[in-house]
This record gives C-alpha cells, structure tokens and sequence, in this order.
C-alpha cells in the first residue's frame, strides 16, 4: 500500500491560525483509506521546515507527498506547479530570518516542475465543486522552499511530489479577503490525495495562462 505524506504548516507573520495545519489534520482525523496517510505540520522557517520535511521523508518513505499552505488572497484551491530555488522573503519567518536572493538548495537547478498531476487535481476539484486553477508561481517564501527541497530529494525516483496552496478559511482570514470553508479546504485536500493516487500522467489539457 502506498505511503502519502501530507503537510500543513503552524500560523505565521502573527495570524493566529493557518487553515492548511487545520485541514491536514483534519483530513488526518477523518482518513479512512486503506493507504498510510502521514500527516504533519511544519514550521514557518526556511531552516526548520526543510529540516522536518527531510527527516519525514527519511523516516517514512511515501510515495506521494503533498505539501499545503496558505496563500492568503487567493479565492481558489491551487495545485503548484513550479518551485524555485530562491529564497526572497518580504516577512520574516517565524524564526525571524528573512532570506534574500538565497538558493534554498545551495548549487541546486533554477527550478523544479511538480510531479503531482496539477492539471488532474485542478480538474478534480473543480468537478467536486471547489474553486480551483493551477498555479505557476509558489512566491518565495517558505511554502516554495518546501515545494523545492521536496522536489528536489525526489528528483528522478518514483516518488510523486508537489504543493497545494489554500485560501484563508471563512471567518479566519483578513476582512474582506477571499476564503472558503474550512470543511471545503479539507474536502479538497482528500481530492488531492486521491486524483494523486490514481493518475500515472497529467491530463492531455491545455493549463497555462496567456499571462
Ligand atoms: N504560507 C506561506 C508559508 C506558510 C504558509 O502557510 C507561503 O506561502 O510561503
């Protein structure tokens, strides 16, 4: 049976809560598959979220791991679909450190290309009645530096690897903001696991923008 490893991450820059720590545990909670799923919450610093991303590689082996986090602003569900290997922080973390023009993998590639099936996931989403688009940029900050380091110690095995980022969860974000649901966020991160688990490829879909 297949090992998922899906991640969430703490609050950061003073919010109070962070809807893709909530939803990954819930999502653990209510996990009923017969895969292993292993759910955790990382950090929000480029030097510990890394850190506990490789240890739980190490320790469990999964096939497939998705990474989520919170793009506040956003008003849909989005599969990424590129990380960079620049860390250019406009907050500080919550270690206080604020990167910039840093590679997050010293001598790595420019960029990776995620090998979860987006278009899949962006497409099942949309079926279930979430919003969602795929994403061609991360941003900078840590959320992309996890999408990276886990791109790249999968980097030509097997192992199918990406990030998904969420809007705030209604009533938690910024007044005015965009958001959905947080029973809709988890909803949505059980879509992404399963569109993940059962495509080989991507959809034979045009998925880009114009600009
Ligand atoms: N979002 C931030 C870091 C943690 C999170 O949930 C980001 O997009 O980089």
């Amino acid at each position: 049976m297949p090992t998922v490893l899906l991640t969430g991450f703490e609050p950061f820059a003073g919010d109070a809560v962070n809807p893709s720590g909530d939803a990954v545990r819930a999502v653990a909670d209510r996990w009923t598959g017969s895969e292993r799923l292993i759910v955790d919450v990382l950090p929000v610093t480029f030097d510990g979220a890394t850190a506990r991303l490789a240890a739980l590689l190490d320790e469990y082996r999964p096939d497939v791991v998705i990474a989520t986090g919170l793009a506040g602003g956003r008003d849909a569900v989005t599969p990424e679909r590129i990380a960079v290997n620049l860390a250019d922080a406009t907050i500080a973390d919550n270690a206080g450190h604020r990167p910039q023009d840093a590679p997050v993998v010293d001598g790595g590639p420019a960029a990776y290309f995620a090998t979860l099936p987006v278009k899949a996931i962006s497409a099942g989403l949309v079926a279930g009645g979430i919003r969602s688009t795929v994403s061609h940029t991360a941003g900078t900050f840590v959320c992309n530096a996890v999408m990276y380091a886990a791109l790249h110690a999968t980097t030509g095995t097997p192992v199918r690897a990406g990030f998904v980022h969420v809007p705030w969860a209604s009533g938690t974000g910024p007044e005015g903001t965009p958001s959905l649901p947080l029973e809709q966020i988890v909803d949505a991160l059980e879509t992404v696991i399963r569109v993940s688990l059962a495509s080989d490829g991507d959809l034979d879909a045009p998925g880009g923008t114009v600009s």
